[in-house]
């Protein structure tokens, strides 16, 4: 049984960490970020798919930690890239690279290609104090359109429109993203799990 119900975030991504403390407010747990824990390292991102990399961060922390922890690994799977940029979404113009400049990259690629059809992956996995894992998958289908619109959000949301709306993620309300996202399905599918522990 969880009788913590404090949780660590490893993730030193601030849009991130902002969507996922929102979208467990109200769960019964107190998620407190990597850094706000004393935890300042950089956790090196070395697997080919979400699972791995979602795994190496929670549980690089939770064994130094002795506590919960869990991490997101996520990215843009678009269908005419062959489902890249994927695992390298945050380095996908190079170390350091705006989000602008991401946006300008995947547009460019994809200039001419008519099938725009992408999706967005998150993988939670959630370590328990000895290191054991569990992950869960979430993901959002929509498409990459031509120009970046909206200002919320973070990444390549400025260009995704999810299916069933006619705005990108960078122009509805956080709260409407935050209810359909990829990380609101993984994360809903973790707290189903984690309540029992
Ligand atoms: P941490 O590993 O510290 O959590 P990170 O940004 O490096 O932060 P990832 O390795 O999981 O995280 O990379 C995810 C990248 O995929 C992210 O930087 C964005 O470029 C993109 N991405 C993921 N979720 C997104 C979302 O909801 N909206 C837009 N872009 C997203």
């Amino acid at each position: 049984m969880l009788t913590t119900k404090m949780l660590i975030i490893a993730s030193n991504n601030k849009h991130k960490i902002s969507e996922l403390k929102s979208i467990l407010s109200g769960s019964g747990f107190k998620v407190i970020t990597m850094a706000e824990a004393g935890f300042f390292h950089n956790i090196e991102e070395t697997g080919n798919t979400f699972e791995e990399n979602a795994v190496l961060k929670a549980r690089s922390i939770a064994l130094q930690k002795h506590t919960f922890v869990f991490a997101d690994d996520s990215g843009l799977e678009v269908e005419a890239l062959d489902y890249r940029p994927g695992v390298y979404s945050a380095r996908y113009a190079g170390e350091g690279a705006s989000d602008m400049d991401k946006i300008n990259k995947l547009l460019h690629e994809l200039k001419g290609k008519t099938n725009r059809r992408a999706r967005f992956v998150s993988v939670i996995a959630i370590s328990r104090p000895d290191g054991s894992v569990d992950t869960f998958r979430g993901e959002v289908h929509g498409k990459i359109i031509d120009a970046p619109r909206g200002i919320n959000g973070f990444g390549y949301d400025p260009v995704f429109v999810p299916e069933g709306y006619d705005k990108t993620f960078a122009e509805l309300e956080e709260a409407i993203k935050n209810s359909i996202s990829h990380r609101a399905k993984s994360t809903a599918k973790m707290l189903k799990v984690i309540s029992s522990y």
